[in-house]
């Protein structure tokens, strides 16, 4: 029979590769959209004729009530969130809003209408935080340094307390960062690509960052949504750490993202602006998925160069796109 799926942040970067993913098996596929005075669809445009697209705001419950009625889901995959660390200290409560009470009020609605379905809650390597280990796995204890890591940490043991006190099949998959063409535009890895690609353009002169001694542990997007998909194929709900176990600092992604685009003199096109520092800063992460890799046979293949490579590229050839009269 026909599995449905119900994805939330379906616009994001995720949930686009998500749903495209649940589409090539066959499943029928729902993915929950937030009403804007103007539609986001850009990452989705491909997708729209083929999903079932369902209004819902993690803020409000009654929708979210609604579309697990409506779309009656197997499998529920919350991956809705403010998921920006820097807007979360400017916007604290908000974040908590979506990002931690949100996976509550989608736990609620689905305890209420679809209690048997399998819920995967994107969870975070931001939980790790300031660590005591290298590299972190599942066994690692959390230490948020950012309001949005304090809402997943939130989110992550209401997810564990569904589990235990209703019975709900609920995982978390702990994904250390991943990235892409598709990669929201705030991002270190997508401003990098962007602002090199429009350096190579003669678009602009310089890109403005922040600490570049930060070191993140950076795989490709495509390879964590079936990491999702996997983990809710598992016999038993269960936490998977998610990551490609290499750390690289910021500093060199921008070294080598302007090296793909044939640029040597990176550092005079490099500014430092207080501005793009947190706070409270994470410094090094660096995940250990061999549970993942024993359990669901999950490996991923990008390396740090190919990734700064696709993305780079994908950015110019988009601009040049752009540029082509019509
Ligand atoms: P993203 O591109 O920022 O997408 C977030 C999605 O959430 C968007 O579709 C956004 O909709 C939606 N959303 C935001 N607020 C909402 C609300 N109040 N109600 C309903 N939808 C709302 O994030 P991503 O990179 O795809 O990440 C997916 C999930 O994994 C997030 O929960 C993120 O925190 C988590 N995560 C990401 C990474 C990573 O490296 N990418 C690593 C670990 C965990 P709009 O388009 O309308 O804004
Ligand atoms: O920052 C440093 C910044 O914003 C990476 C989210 O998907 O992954 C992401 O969170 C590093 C940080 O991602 C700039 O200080 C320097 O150390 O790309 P980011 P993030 O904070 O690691 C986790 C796993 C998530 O769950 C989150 O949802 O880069 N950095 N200069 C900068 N970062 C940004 N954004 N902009 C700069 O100018």
């Amino acid at each position: 029979m026909t599995k449905s799926a119900l994805v939330t942040g379906a616009t994001g970067q995720d949930g686009s590769f998500l749903m495209e993913l649940l589409l090539k098996k066959g499943y029928e596929v729902h993915g929950l959209v937030r009403r804007l005075s103007i539609p986001n669809i850009g990452n989705i445009q491909h997708l729209v004729d083929h999903v079932t697209l369902l209004d819902g705001d993690l803020i409000d419950q009654s929708s979210l009530n609604a579309a697990v009625k409506e779309s009656g889901p197997d499998e529920v995959y919350n991956l809705a969130a403010q998921s920006f660390v820097g807007t979360s200290f400017v916007q604290p409560v908000l974040t908590g809003e979506i990002t931690g009470l949100g996976a509550v009020r989608v736990l609620e609605a689905i305890r209420a209408y679809a209690p048997d379905a399998r819920v995967y809650q994107a969870s975070s390597s931001e939980m790790f935080g300031k660590v005591d280990r290298e590299p972190q796995d599942e066994s690692t204890p959390f230490h948020p340094r950012s309001p949005y890591g304090v809402a997943k940490v939130y989110a992550y043991w209401a997810c564990v307390n569904y589990r235990e006190a209703h019975g709900l099949f609920v995982s978390n998959g702990i994904l250390f960062n991943h990235e892409s063409e598709r990669r929201g535009l705030e991002f270190l890895t997508r401003k990098v690509s962007n602002g090199v690609a429009k350096i190579h353009h003669g678009l602009a002169k310089t890109i403005s960052l922040g600490n570049l001694d930060a070191r993140r542990d950076w795989g490709y997007a495509p390879e964590f949504v079936d990491l999702m998909w996997r983990i809710l194929q598992h016999k038993q709900p269960d936490d998977f750490v998610g990551a490609t176990g290499e750390a690289h600092s910021v500093r060199e992604f921008v070294e080598e993202a302007f090296r793909v685009a044939g640029i040597s003199d990176w550092e005079t096109h490099v500014k430092i602006d207080e501005r793009h520092f947190r706070p409270s800063e994470i410094y090094n992460l660096r995940g250990d998925a061999r549970k993942a890799k024993r359990i669901l046979g999950w490996q991923p293949k990008t390396k740090f160069k190919d990734l700064a490579k696709i993305m780079v590229e994908a950015d110019i050839e988009s601009l040049n796109e752009s540029r082509k009269p019509r």
